[in-house]
């Protein structure tokens, strides 16, 4: 897969001091659109909020739930003064009123088409039930917009390396022959197992160089 146009050597950022920054409902109340910024999306309970925990080092910094639909607004977690990483609301959850779901979805989509300084989609996929409909959504409009994804398998550690391989080739497989793979990348993860954090933070560290 064609990896995204990046600093060779990014600086190596620390993730370990990430603080929680702010929570916003809406595009006008989300911070000043400058820097740089990475958005972690997904289907409700994919994991979202863990991989952030994971990177972090920190189990209380984004909150995670066994409810789908925990994180219902836009967090941001600074990396630095100029460096986000975006929590975004998951999508997909069903037990929220029809009304609810489509207002997320409206301030997800104003984020995703407006926000000047996101260099990156993080799209997680439970390893267990990749490409689902919204997902493929989500790879179409980045594809279509240049922006590039970066695709955490996640949960990897529900399965055994080979079938967890196979499920990564398998993806990477159907996405070429979607044309869905200009700038995507794929990988397993796991947050409990830290599967893939290494990967995952120099994917992270070339996406929000401040210098590109
Ligand atoms: N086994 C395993 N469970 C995980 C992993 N990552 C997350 N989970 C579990 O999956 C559930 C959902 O995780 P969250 O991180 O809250 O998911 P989310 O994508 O933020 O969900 P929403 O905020 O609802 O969109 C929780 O019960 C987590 O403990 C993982 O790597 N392995
Ligand atoms: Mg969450």
């Amino acid at each position: 897969m064609s990896d995204t146009q990046s600093a060779p050597h990014p600086e190596k950022l620390n993730y370990r001091t990430v603080q929680f920054l702010t929570s916003a409902p809406t595009l006008a109340e989300c911070p000043p659109d400058n820097g740089a910024e990475v958005a972690f999306a997904g289907r409700s309970n994919a994991g979202k909020s863990s991989a952030i925990n994971a990177l972090t080092g920190n189990s209380k910094l984004a909150r995670t739930s066994k409810t789908p639909g925990r994180t219902q607004l836009i967090n941001f977690f600074s990396v630095s003064d100029q460096q986000r990483l975006v929590d975004l609301p998951g999508y997909g959850y069903a037990k929220v009123a029809r009304s609810m779901k489509d207002e997320w979805q409206r301030h997800l989509a104003f984020y995703l088409e407006k926000r000047q300084c996101l260099r990156g989609l993080v799209l997680l996929m439970d390893i267990r039930q990749p490409l689902k409909e919204f997902d493929l959504h989500m790879l179409t409009w980045a594809v279509e917009s240049g922006l590039p994804a970066h695709i955490l398998l996640t949960k990897a550690d529900k399965l055994k390396n080979g079938p967890a391989n196979n499920t990564r080739f398998a993806v990477e497989k159907a996405l070429k022959e979607q044309g869905l793979d200009t700038g995507v990348t794929v990988q397993i993860f796991s947050s409990t197992k830290k599967t893939g954090l290494d990967k995952l933070e120099r994917k992270l560290n070339a996406w929000l160089a401040l210098e590109q």
